[in-house]
């Protein structure tokens, strides 16, 4: 109660000015605060005083700053970073309106700096060469390596040497298709030293996937290993990049060169399948390079990245993301949300592949020259305590993970966590889709001993670092709210007419201006860039997920509101799963939506018609689901296939997915207005089939 208090004296002696955030007025009111109490989970004294922020106060003293004037907060922290030449006059420059012209974002132009350069070179300059930078932790428990500032440092300068050798430009691409080997952000930080931009493609798509966003951005080189072990299963990644390569020259972009680290602990280089004019063996050809290797500078707007993620129609998009606003927004992201610092040991389970190992396993933490835990396996190999027993052998004091995990292991045994000590913990993460109330107690209570806030951060591929986030030790929280916007974010919530709505509400999550860490544009098309994200609600970034906040002015995310499916945290459009099943011959015509499913937040429900004449079977079932593994990957299989004589339409041909969802999650009784239908009958076919 000493801390409530402590909180509610400092709500009540908030400056006026702090009125002038219109949605944070609840919050002000002690009274808001003390009416909740029993939703409240107060973070200790002893962990608010050490905080970074350690009020509400503090908080909306540097937040009001940040949106009052964002070009002198930012300007501010972006001097602590190495840059060769200053940003120009203008910090940033923005317009996010379409009716105002073309949308253009930029932060820092004309800086010329490295990411690269202030991940490491900074840090060895600082005194920190012989600080661990990562903790590698193989699949198989007792198989470990470590580096040290230094260490990746060279490490990172022998791959660069040998890219500019082959070749490699500033501005070319380079696709990266590895597993969590620390190989992975060695490749990320060795192209941002040269200028050449990563695309690093997540290692469980398919040959398809991979060839597609190939084609899509013409790498001058493919990094890839022979091949990982994932629990006890061996995956052959190096087959996979062969048939994707096969598949890109067909569509006319072929590549000389394929680097392959030698994953020895997974297979041995002699079963490896191989094209002596096209494949090199990493370790033949790397430790030839010197170890230093000058830094390619470049201008804070030139790209840094390509991350292509799933939309609600269409091909993957290419995310790009620039260099200088992305590395301030990323650093002060991490270190806030986590209230880093220089004595944590920080793990983060995500992979590389998606958004949140470019910022938070690789970027972020490096820059705020961390020790960061990188792991290989599978959480839940050999049995459900390894993530604790990882917690434990290297002391972690910030643990980060997804809400699907927390389900998976909330299933077992809690004897598989309490086994462990876990006292290193101090703060914990959660991140890639709401989190459950009940998954959040688990953890909180379980996990952290009910001593460890949880920083539940919303955030996009697209935001490029945390948009809405807990700061640990400033807020109480409340389970399952992702609490408040981090500085600089104008989270707003409009209605369908793109009204903004004040207080108490719910509706669509937009942000009004832009932040450092935004992307520029879409790979190669502005234009839909400006579409997806800027003309649904002309003035805003549209985020495409659905928003309530409370009435102290907490936000509640609700998920999607678009067509993309988020299954385990991972994005999945319907209209690549619809694509994968109709290209089977025996499919006419097919329909995804998301179901709630218990472990992965939502499963995948496909409602497919068959070409005429066709009987159903089991084996028609499985080659179905063959076709979206093999065209997209094995985490986009559809949990279930639902044979559908027809598709509930509108006489314009629309398919009504409201019915299908209500059809795949068994609200039988709330199918709503179904005589708009150009064939009311499907629906209650479809209801019939529903066990077959
Ligand atoms: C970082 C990442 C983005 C989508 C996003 C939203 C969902 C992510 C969340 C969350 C509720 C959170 N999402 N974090 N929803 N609470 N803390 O996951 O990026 O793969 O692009 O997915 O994930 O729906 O729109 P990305």
């Amino acid at each position: 109660t000493t801390n409530h208090l402590r909180h509610v004296e400092s709500l009540a002696t908030m400056p006026s000015g702090a009125g002038n955030i219109p949605h944070l007025n609840a919050i002000v009111l002690g009274e808001a605060l003390a009416f909740e109490e029993n939703d409240l989970i107060f973070p200790s004294d002893d962990f608010s005083r050490q905080a970074h922020v350690p009020s509400p106060l503090k908080y909306l003293e540097m937040y009001e700053r940040s949106i009052e004037d964002p070009a002198g907060f930012w300007s501010d922290i972006a001097s602590s970073f190495y840059w060769k030449q200053k940003w120009g006059q203008q910090v940033y420059l923005e317009n996010l309106d379409v009716r105002k012209g073309d949308i253009r974002i930029e932060w820092f132009k004309g800086g010329i700096t490295n990411i690269c350069y202030n991940c490491l070179d900074s840090n060895v300059e600082a005194g920190l060469g012989d600080k661990i930078a990562f903790y590698w932790e193989g699949n198989e428990p007792g198989v470990d390596a470590t580096l040290t500032y230094i260490q990746l440092l060279h490490n990172v300068c022998q791959l660069a040497n040998y890219l500019k050798d082959i070749g490699v430009k500033k501005g070319d691409a380079v696709v990266v298709y590895l597993p969590m080997l620390m190989e992975l952000p060695i490749t990320m930080l060795a192209c941002a030293r040269i200028g050449a931009v990563h695309s690093v493609v997540f290692a469980g798509f398919s040959a398809e996937s991979l060839a597609q966003r190939i084609v899509d951005c013409k790498p001058k080189v493919v990094i890839t290993c022979n091949a990982v072990k994932r629990g006890s299963k061996v995956i052959h990644l190096k087959d996979i990049v062969d048939a994707a390569l096969i598949e890109s020259s067909e569509s006319g972009v072929s590549i000389d060169v394929c680097l392959t680290y030698e994953n020895q602990s997974a297979m041995k280089k002699e079963s490896t399948k191989w094209k002596e004019e096209r494949d090199v063996w990493w370790q033949d050809v790397i430790p030839k390079y010197p170890t230093t290797c000058a830094v390619e500078w470049v201008d804070a707007e030139d790209p840094l990245f390509l991350l292509y993620t799933s939309g609600s129609t269409g091909k993957p998009k290419g995310v790009v993301h620039t260099t200088g606003g992305y590395m301030v927004y990323t650093a002060t992201t991490f270190k806030y949300a986590f209230d880093y610092k220089p004595s944590d040991i920080y793990w983060c389970t995500a992979d590389c592949g998606w958004i949140t190992g470019h910022s938070y396993v690789t970027y972020g933490p490096l820059l705020n020259g961390a020790s960061a835990v990188i792991f290989e396996g599978a959480p839940n190999y050999p049995n459900p305590g390894r993530c604790w027993d990882i917690v434990d052998k290297y002391q972690v004091t910030i643990f980060y993970t997804a809400p699907t995990l927390v389900r998976s292991l909330m299933r077992d045994s809690d004897e598989y966590v309490t086994r462990y000590s876990r006292k290193s913990l101090r703060v914990l993460g959660s991140v890639g889709e709401p989190i459950n109330p009940s998954a959040w107690r688990w953890f909180f209570n379980l996990v952290g001993d009910s001593k460890c806030p949880i920083s539940d951060t919303w955030w996009q591929t697209e935001t490029g670092g945390f948009m809405i986030t807990p700061l640990p030790g400033a807020w109480p929280q409340k389970p399952g709210s992702a609490t408040f916007p981090f500085f600089g974010v104008q989270a707003v919530i409009v209605d369908e007419k793109g009204v903004e709505i004040e207080g108490e509400c719910s509706g669509y999550l937009c942000v009004k201006s832009s932040w450092p860490g935004a992307f520029r544009t879409l790979y190669g098309d502005h234009e839909r860039y400006e579409t997806t994200y800027f003309k649904p609600f002309p003035g805003y970034y549209f985020s495409g997920d659905g928003c309530s906040r409370d009435k102290d002015g907490y936000h509640w995310l609700t998920g999607r509101v678009d067509d993309v499916i988020n299954v385990s945290g991972h994005r999945i459009g319907t209209a690549e799963v619809e694509s994968a099943l109709v290209s089977h011959p025996q499919c006419a015509e097919a329909a995804v939506v998301g179901v709630e499913h218990e472990v992965k937040g939502q499963g995948i429900y496909a409602f497919v018609t068959l070409v005429e004449g066709v009987p159903y079977s089991e084996e028609l079932r499985k080659g179905l689901i063959l076709n979206v593994r093999k065209q997209i990957g094995a985490f986009a299989a559809p949990d279930k296939v639902h044979w559908a004589p027809g598709l509930p339409k509108t006489r314009s041909g629309k398919i009504m997915r409201r019915i299908l969802r209500k059809i795949a999650s068994r609200q039988l009784d709330e199918l709503g207005d179904t005589s708009t239908l150009a064939d009311p009958n499907v629906v209650d076919q479809l209801i019939a089939l529903a066990d077959v």
